[in-house]
């Protein structure tokens, strides 16, 4: 398992508001290299296998028809201590308690719609990325 590697997705509000340019930047700028990139839009299915860890939740319905209204960008990022810091980057979940300058704080709507997603563990950022991107996607 790569320590090293967290997956993110700029989610479909964060895509439609024209922030894709600005959150990489951000990303790239804050010392993590993108080692996989795809523009792609999630089907309700597949969104809703995403986010399977969720489906008890009262919010699920809802996310899954967020995550598949448009298109998003999704990607994988390496750097050292990669999950934790880019927790931090991108704030807390809901943006009105994301500190100031974090992705969140920056480009959310709201709780459900809060711009970029950060994979929580080494464990589950492998299998996202997985999801994602084939062995011939990822460098
Ligand atoms: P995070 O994305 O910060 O890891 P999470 O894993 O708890 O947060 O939830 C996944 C997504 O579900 C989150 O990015 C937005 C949505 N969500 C979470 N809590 C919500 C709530 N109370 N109301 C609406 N959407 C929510
Ligand atoms: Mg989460």
């Amino acid at each position: 398992m790569k320590t090293n590697r967290t997956f993110t997705m700029i989610k479909p509000d964060a895509v439609a508001d024209g922030h894709i340019g600005a959150i990489l930047d951000i990303i790239t700028k804050n010392g993590f290299k993108i080692v996989a990139l795809k523009y792609t839009k999630l089907s309700a299915e597949k969104a809703g296998q995403f986010y399977e860890v969720h489906k008890e939740r009262p919010f699920y319905a809802g996310l899954v028809e967020f995550m598949s209204s448009g298109p998003i960008v999704a990607a994988i990022l390496e750097k050292d201590n990669a999950i934790t810091e880019f927790r931090t980057l991108i704030g807390a979940t809901n943006p009105a308690d994301a500190a100031e300058g974090t992705i969140r704080n920056l480009y959310a709507r709201s709780i459900g719609e809060n711009a970029v997603h950060g994979s929580d563990s080494d464990e589950n950022a492998d299998i996202e990325g997985n999801f994602f991107f084939s062995a011939f996607e990822r460098f």
